[in-house]
């Protein structure tokens, strides 16, 4: 008996990157089964087709896996490429999808929030081009999980996710492969690893790589110790652990303190760290932390240092919070700068259409179009590649970046947990006020613009409305204000602050942008709003 009955569950509605739900929610019966079925229903066909599907190894990820093998047994896949043990980091998963064509993947991630019995988990699908799903596409899932009345589902002996091989269940052939090797290749080809194994094996750079137990750990064992000769210890917490050892894997400051301290104490040339499903990327030099739209910035303007970028860049794109420094270089080098929504599926067409060739997220996402996602350990690659080919530190090529281009002073503000009425009005109200405030002064800054970010893809012409508030002033600065699609309990405010500045290039960021946070004070009033007199993280 493969068809079972089911009923529509509320809320499976996919936010910036897929599902993501406390693993309590996805235990309920039927929670998994219908937003699995509601994706296969999205494809044209199922029949015979190829399916990748991995995670990034938090807890419940063995267990939906075992379930989608027997969903897509049932409804007649005909070959399902799963990662060993489960692993494909989020990158690795899209180098898959391209490399072996097919229908899309399925990825089993909640990124960087935390994991655990408690905590949460969730689950994405990537397109054929190996990219997140467009928005078209999670929106007739959607609508597929609100009309569900029945799943496909096999009753079959598990798969052995433990061993590299194959398996045949019903028409379907199961190959568990090496979740490392694909990537791994995919990363030789890009850059150049000689130069970076001979400066690394120099004996006088050494580096830190945290995978914050979390997926990346076999990916930077492989590739940082394995062909690049990095001492072993440069990798730590380089074991996926379901809970990621009770952490939160999330690359910044605050959660990635344990490496910024060795960094620091050790005096270290270089450190990075990655996230739960490893598309994350946090970079830092010693006692220089590098802001991820400076990362970007920067990257895209030393990338003529990297074998695969060096014979020129088709364009580069940005999410619209994320700082303007990126533009800069883009007017330096002549080349075309796309503002899109905040979410890496935006980036996707502009890829396909050959548009851009780099792109990144302030939300600590870089990424090129060797996939269809961000990619941590690429960013990684990328600055020693660049490190190598300058033999400057990564201090000194910021410092010398900002002397020519100005620097973009840029933070983010995050409220966690905060009421979700209390900030629809906050929203409302604000909104309401929009069309009132160019011309006027608040905490002694003058308002230039204001309005609501709406995206028109170049290549289709789909419209996204309502992609947060944006705040011009007269000095240059400016203020974003939006809603977090990826939180999981209440609403997340995040408020975004970015200021220019070409003389003062040495300030502490949290300094150079206060007359922005008073501003946004006087205009919003999130203190009133959200009642916190604090955000909860800064980064
Ligand atoms: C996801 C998306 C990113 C987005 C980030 C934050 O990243 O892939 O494009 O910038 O969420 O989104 P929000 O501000 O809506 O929470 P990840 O690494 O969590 O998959």
């Amino acid at each position: 008996m493969t068809l079972h009955a089911t009923s529509p569950i509320e809320g499976q509605k996919p936010g910036t990157s897929g599902l993501r739900k406390k693993v309590k929610v996805f235990q309920q019966n039927n929670y998994l089964e219908n937003f699995v079925q509601s994706i296969f229903n999205a494809l044209e066909r199922c029949e015979g087709e190829r399916l990748v599907v991995g995670g990034d190894g938090r807890y419940l990820n063995r267990d939906a896996i075992q379930t989608i093998i027997e969903m897509a047994v049932a409804n007649g896949f005909g070959e399902l490429i799963i990662g060993q043990g489960g692993i494909l980091s989020t990158p690795a998963a899209s180098c898959v999808i391209r490399k072996y064509p097919s229908c899309g993947g399925i990825v089993l991630s909640a990124s960087h929030n935390p994991g655990g019995p408690d905590e949460d988990f969730g689950i994405k699908f990537n397109g054929p081009n190996g990219g997140p799903a467009t928005e078209s596409m999670t929106e007739v899932i959607y609508r597929n999980t609100q009309q569900i009345t029945e799943y496909r589902k096999a009753d079959l002996e598990p798969v052995d996710l433990d061993k590299i091989g194959e398996h045949k269940r019903g028409a379907t052939l199961i190959r568990v492969i090496d979740s490392v090797a694909d990537y791994a290749e995919l990363m030789q080809q890009l850059f150049d690893f000689d130069a970076m194994r001979a400066l690394i094996s120099a004996g006088n750079f050494h580096l830190c790589f945290d995978a914050m137990h979390a997926v990346t750990g076999p990916y930077a064992k492989q590739i940082l110790v394995g062909l690049l000769g990095a001492s072993s210890d440069s990798v730590i917490n380089a074991e996926p652990k379901e809970d990621f050892g009770g952490h939160h894997p999330d690359p910044n400051l605050v959660h990635a303190a344990e490496l910024v301290d060795r960094v620091n104490e050790q005096g270290l040339d270089f450190g990075a760290a990655s996230d739960g499903d490893g598309d994350r990327n946090m970079v830092l030099g010693n006692n220089f932390y590098i802001n991820p739209c400076d990362s970007l910035a920067l990257l895209a303007a030393q990338s003529g240092h990297i074998p695969a970028y060096s014979s020129g860049l088709a364009g580069v794109a940005r999410s619209m919070p994320t700082s303007r420094a990126l533009d800069r270089v883009a007017a330096k080098l002549n080349l075309d700068c796309y503002e899109t929504p905040t979410g890496w599926k935006f980036f996707g067409n502009l890829m396909d259409a050959e548009r851009i060739t780099f792109c990144g997220e302030e939300s600590f996402g870089t990424g090129s179009n060797h996939v269809r996602e961000k990619d941590g350990l690429w960013a990684v690659l990328c600055w020693l590649n660049v490190l190598a080919a300058t033999g400057k530190s990564a201090a000194e090529l910021m410092q010398e970046h900002w002397g020519v281009y100005g620097r973009d002073y840029f933070s983010r503000h995050d409220y966690e947990g905060v009421d979700s009425d209390a900030a629809a009005t906050m929203f409302t109200e604000l909104k309401q006020k929009l069309p009132t405030l160019a011309g006027s002064a608040y905490a002694g800054l003058s308002v230039e613009q204001a309005d609501e970010f709406s995206y028109t893809d170049p290549v289709d012409g789909s419209v996204s409305q309502g992609q947060g508030v944006r705040i011009f002033f007269s000095t240059g600065g400016r203020i974003v204000l939006r809603l977090s699609g990826t939180g999981t309990s209440g609403a997340t405010l995040r408020v975004y602050y970015d200021q220019f500045d070409a003389q003062q290039l040495d300030l502490d960021p949290q300094v150079a942008l206060a007359p922005l946070m008073r501003a946004a004070e006087a205009i919003v009033g999130i203190q009133k709003h959200t009642g916190r007199a604090a955000p909860d993280v800064v980064t």
